[in-house]
């Protein structure tokens, strides 16, 4: 089995799925600089030109970073990271899909359509950008409403892939300086939470 992967939310993703799990695979990092991603070779895995591709032993090949976490997830059951009984994995399934889709798209739309890397993935629109940029600070106040009841984690009692998406973020977040404005208690209780887990440095 071999993993792709190069720097970025999306690699980062599986890599603390992994550490969380205690697995290790041989790892292929790819390096950007050099277009590895979109050689001809790599784009035979991934058509998409992008990372993690997960190739297993058979040449199945794997794509989408909670795809590979699934497999994974599968293959290692223990500590369920995507819920234990059907009511946590709706939970969970729900609480994965609202940070992907609520604040880590936002967050990463203000990327995607301003900075060079991107231009060949995506017609970059400006204004756009900076719309989506106007709108963190209340999908983080939307977090913190979300969260005034205390739950230690977004899904309820249980660590999941959903805070694992929610670290991708505020580590991107952090990355292009729209971190969790400092008034908003519950974000940042998990914040801090999540930071402590030595998956964190994964
Ligand atoms: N939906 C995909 C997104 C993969 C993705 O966008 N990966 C980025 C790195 S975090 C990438 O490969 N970017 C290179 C490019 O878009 O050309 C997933 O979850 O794996």
């Amino acid at each position: 089995m071999k993993l792709y992967v190069a720097p970025g939310p999306n690699s980062y993703r599986v890599r603390i799925f992994m550490a969380e799990k205690g697995i290790s695979l041989p790892l292929v990092e790819l390096d950007y600089g050099k277009r590895e991603h979109k050689s001809p070779e790599f784009l035979k895995l991934n058509s998409l030109g992008q990372v993690p591709v997960l190739v297993l032993d058979d040449g199945t090949v794997i794509t989408e970073s909670v795809a590979i976490c699934r497999y994974l997830e599968a293959v290692h059951p223990t500590p369920p990271l995507f819920g234990s009984d059907p009511a946590s994995q709706g939970k969970i399934e729900m609480w994965n899909r609202r940070m992907e889709n609520e604040v880590f798209a936002t967050i990463g739309n203000v990327t995607l359509h301003t900075d060079e890397f991107f231009k060949e993935r995506v017609i970059q629109v400006p204004a756009f950008a900076e719309a989506q940029k106007r709108m963190i600070p209340g999908k983080w106040a939307w977090l913190d409403r979300e969260m005034s009841d205390g739950r230690p984690y977004l899904a309820g009692d249980e660590f999941s892939i959903a805070d694992i998406s929610g670290m991708v973020t505020l580590w991107l977040s952090e990355v292009f300086s729209y971190e969790v404005p400092a008034d908003l208690p519950h974000v940042q209780r998990w914040n801090a939470r999540l930071r402590r887990r030595p998956s964190w440095n994964a």
